[in-house]
This record gives structure tokens, sequence and C-alpha cells, in this order.
């Protein structure tokens, strides 16, 4: 085998096997204006050397009173292990049920809060896309990073009673309200992801917590900078 090969596997050796193996799955790789160029690995997409956008999705679930759901990375989770983040994140993928567009990105949805959360029977329409948001991340003493077309999905009325958490996802979750997610980002930034810090400074994020304005879903398409 080559010396790069070998390179190659000797910097993913380290991780978790299982995580290992996700590094395959085939990513999304999108222009700035989100139309589709192709297909890129994840372990490609993420590699801070060469960091290529693609598709993604974020998804804020709200409970029956309005906390948001929480969770923390596993420690075996290459990209940003251990910090609290959003209620779900991941990629559609490049298969005909994924790749299209905002369905694609709601099937992903449901997808991986069964696989990451053990959440069950969520419909593609139960999610409210609220915008999508390129922004881009690297981790400190890592070879890794985040450059990405995230779709930023809502749910309401799903909290901690609906999970069945994947250890090897996922260590904590946490319902938490408004105030208390505020006080404590401020208090500890470092223990979160770096999207969810760039979320949290939108002007649009705190009226996402707003129940007055919860029906009708109005669909944002557009596309920001986060
Ligand atoms: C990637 O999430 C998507 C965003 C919005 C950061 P992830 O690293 O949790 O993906 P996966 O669960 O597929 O490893
Ligand atoms: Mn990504």
């Amino acid at each position: 085998i080559s010396s790069e090969v070998r390179r190659k596997l000797t910097h993913l050796s380290k991780y978790d096997a299982t995580q290992v193996f996700y590094m395959k799955e085939t990513c999304i790789n999108v222009d700035e204006n989100d139309r589709v160029i192709g297909s890129i690995s994840k372990e490609q997409a993420h590699s801070s050397e060469n960091l290529v956008l693609h598709r993604a999705f974020s998804v804020f679930s709200f409970t029956k009173n309005n906390k948001l759901l929480m969770q923390r990375r596993s420690d075996e989770k290459i990209t940003f292990p251990n910090l609290w983040t959003n209620t779900c994140c991941s990629h559609p993928l490049h298969n005909d049920r994924e790749i299209n567009g905002i369905i694609g990105a709601k099937r992903a949805a449901v997808r991986k809060l069964e696989h990451e959360l053990g959440i069950e029977h969520i419909r593609e329409t139960d999610f409210e896309l609220k915008g999508k948001y390129i922004y881009e991340a690297t981790m400190e003493n890592e070879p890794w990073g985040e450059h990405e077309m995230d779709y930023a999905l809502l749910l309401r009325g799903i909290g901690k009673e609906r999970c069945r958490i994947n250890r090897n996802e996922v260590s904590e979750i946490k319902e938490v309200e408004y105030e208390e997610l505020m006080k404590w980002i401020n208090a500890e930034p470092h223990s979160f992801t770096p999207w969810l810090r760039m979320f949290v400074k939108t002007d649009t994020f705190s009226k996402w917590w707003d129940i007055s304005h919860q029906s009708p879903k109005q669909e944002d398409h557009n596309i920001y900078r986060l």
C-alpha cells in the first residue's frame, strides 16, 4: 500500500470503528446556491486541509413545554466529540431517497432521529424548514471540520420521553428553556458545537421559540450565512 493510504489508515485507526465505518458514507457536494455538484465521501468532505461544501440538516425539537431537546455528542464521534448541540444533526446521502433537496433532507432527519435518539414515527411533514445556512468551522487540534449547506428543521412536541439513546452517537440528553440555554452558553461556550453557537447568534433563533407563531407552518427556503 502507498504511503498516502498508510497515513490515512493510521490517522483513522485511533477512532471508534463504527464511526470510522460511517466515514465511507457519501455526502452531497453542492455549490453556494445549493445546486448538486456530485458525491463526496464523508471523510473527504470533512478533512480540514480541504473542506468541501456539502448538504446537512440540523433538527431543533421543542417539547410541549417549549424547551429545546439537546444532545451531547458521544466521545466516539470523530468530529466535535463531547460537545452539547441541538437535537440531531447529520447529512442527507447521495442516493435516490435523499438527494432531492427538502424532501431528501427531511427523510435523512427521520432516519437519524431514529438512529441517534431512538425517536420513531416521525413523518417528513412534521418538520418545518426554517432556512438553509452556510457555515464553516474547524476543530482546534484535529484534522477535521465542517463546511455545510445546513437545512434548519424545526419539530414540535417531541422531548426526552420519546428517546432511547444510541450511546455510540449520544452520551446525554437534556431539555432547556431559552433563558437557561443563553446563560449556559455564555458561561461555558467551549462546551457547545460551533454551529449551535452560530445559530444562537442569529436574529431568527429566538423566534423559533415563540409558540404564538407555531401554526400554520411557514417554511423558509432561503439561503443565509451563519
Ligand atoms: C453533521 O452532523 C451535520 C451538522 C449540521 C453539523 P454529525 O457530525 O452529527 O453527522 P453524523 O451524525 O452523520 O456523524
Ligand atoms: Mn458535515
